[in-house]
């Protein structure tokens, strides 16, 4: 196949195997290539079955079995191990080829890579892929970045391998520069958020009302059909419902209560500090999965701090109240981390489209979810208010669930189970319908013990006070 691969794919762990394989039998010719050839060898023994993909055992015989211009992707392990296969493949591109990273790499990261690639007049995108790899195999969500040439000369490639929703293929271009990669960083921030409110409804339903897996399971089947169909609803059921082979009782009862994270989730959490956007519940889904990690440190501190089990005695429309609840946790995740994406495409020029991002997400993805096709209008109907809360039907639907999640986490702190999803899902709310909030107080005190200044409320300015009395700490001796 000497010059003849539409697409090169470099990288052939679980998603470039799948995604080479999809390629591959959506018609395209493909050439791949891995670091370790037993690897290829292995995909070409075990998985390829006359699909046209044509193995190289090295770089330059990779690039010569290409088309001009080339077109190749990279599904390399995100961080250090993407500049170097880019390092590596340079000699070996010309002028206008164009080379696409498809791991989950930072959007700063892509947008280096990008310049120092225009350098030398080869094209780069940074594309967010989502839907693990079974997605990779079977359609997944795409969210290419860069400029809008490059994407050009993928576009039909990408949106053949896409999965499809009633809106279409579950590919759009997201944006200039790193702007693929920012969209599935928040992508993921919001995964980790659902999560997370998936997560305290379980803990929930197992703590407070002594739910089985079983039954807990039937619970997300019910919710599954409703307003919280999605994706994620429907995995925890199928995973709730998993029998360990070995001990012949739910599996997920005997893992272990630490979770992992790979970065994408923190990294939306620092950028939403940098760019000063509040996202309270995607830092908090960070946060509680960091924190899950002190196992030891929980089970000492936990032993010596009982709290009162008050199992009994739930009110009949608590079930009702904890779907709710978690609505609540999933619109609000949503609300802001397309306020983050709004931000972050003013301060870095994407030129984002959210809707588009929202069309996207609707098929092939982990956050799919039934809600996305009304956040679709709610944009729509202004795309350039960065608040979703502003919209008077998304108002209402936050509102309307607003009652039902307080009363749980009244019920949830009577029985010591934590809830921050919710928690911080239900303050930010609180907060952002707040006209007055209790910063003044803050304000008054950072000028009384700093002179940092402060602005008032009834004539424009800058003021300082001399205000009275000791106003910094006292010192020892
Ligand atoms: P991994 O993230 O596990 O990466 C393994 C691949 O990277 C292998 O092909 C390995 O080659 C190659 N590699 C490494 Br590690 N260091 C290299 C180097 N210095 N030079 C050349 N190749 C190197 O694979 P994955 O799980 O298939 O994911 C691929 C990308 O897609 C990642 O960025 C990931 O974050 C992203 N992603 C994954 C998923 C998912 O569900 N897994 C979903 C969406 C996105 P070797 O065989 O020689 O070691």
């Amino acid at each position: 196949m000497r010059n003849s691969g539409e697409i090169g794919i470099i990288g052939l762990a679980a998603m470039g195997q799948n995604l080479a394989l999809n390629f591959a039998r959506k018609g395209f010719r493909v050439c791949v290539y891995n670091r370790t050839s037993e690897r290829t060898e292995a995909f070409m023994r075990d998985r390829v079955r006359g699909e046209p993909i044509v193995p190289a055992y090295t770089l330059e015989e990779f690039a010569r079995c290409l088309e001009r211009p080339r077109r190749i992707l990279l599904m390399v392990q995100a961080g250090p191990a993407a500049d170097q296969v880019i390092e590596a493949l340079l000699p070996f591109l010309e002028p206008g080829d164009l080379v696409m990273d498809g791991g989950n790499s930072h959007y700063a990261d892509t947008e280096r890579r990008m310049q120092a690639l225009a350098a030398r007049g080869v094209h780069f995108l940074g594309i967010g892929i989502s839907g693990g790899e079974k997605g990779a195999l079977l359609g997944p969500s795409i969210m290419p970045g860069g400029s809008p040439e490059a994407y050009a000369m993928v576009e039909g490639m990408l949106t053949r391998i896409a999965a499809r929703s009633e809106e279409g293929p579950c590919c759009a271009y997201m944006g200039r520069g790193g702007a693929g990669h920012y969209v599935k960083m928040v992508h993921n921030a919001i995964e980790y958020a659902f999560m997370q409110g998936i997560a305290e409804v379980y803990d929930f339903m197992k703590t407070a009302l002594g739910m089985s897996s079983e039954t807990i399971a039937e619970v997300f089947e019910r919710w599954n059909e409703g307003t919280l169909n999605a994706f994620l609803t429907e995995l925890a059921a199928r995973v709730l419902r998993y029998r360990d082979p070995e001990t012949g009782g739910p599996l997920v009862e005997r893992i272990l209560d630490k979770a992992e994270q790979k970065g994408t989730g923190r990294w939306a959490a620092q950028s939403a500090l940098e760019l000063g956007v509040p996202t309270p519940t995607l830092t908090a889904a960070v946060i509680a999965r960091t924190l899950s990690h002190f196992k030891g440190d929980r089970e000492r501190i936990g032993a010596a701090f009982p709290w009162p089990d008050r199992r009994a005695g739930f009110p009949p429309e608590t079930l009702a109240d904890l779907e709710a609840a978690l609505n609540l946790v999933v619109l609000v995740s949503f609300s802001q981390g397309l306020w983050l994406l709004h931000e972050a495409s003013r301060a870095y020029d994407y030129g984002v489209d959210r809707a588009e991002v929202l069309r996207v997400w609707r098929a092939g993805c982990i956050i799919r979810a039934r809600w996305l096709g009304f956040l679709r209008e709610v944009i729509r109907e202004d795309p350039e208010d960065p608040h979703l809360l502003f919209n008077a039907r998304f108002r209402g639907e936050v509102q309307g669930r607003l009652p039902a999640a307080g009363r749980i986490l009244d019920l949830a702190f009577e029985a010591g189970i934590p809830m921050p999803a919710l928690s911080t899902a239900v303050d930010y709310v609180l907060s952002m319908r707040r006209s007055r909030l209790p910063a003044n107080l803050i304000q008054a005190q950072r000028d009384a013990f700093g002179a940092h200044t402060y602005e008032r409320i009834d004539r424009p300015g800058v003021f300082h006070t001399e205000w009275e009395g000791e106003t910094h700490p006292p010192g020892v001796g």
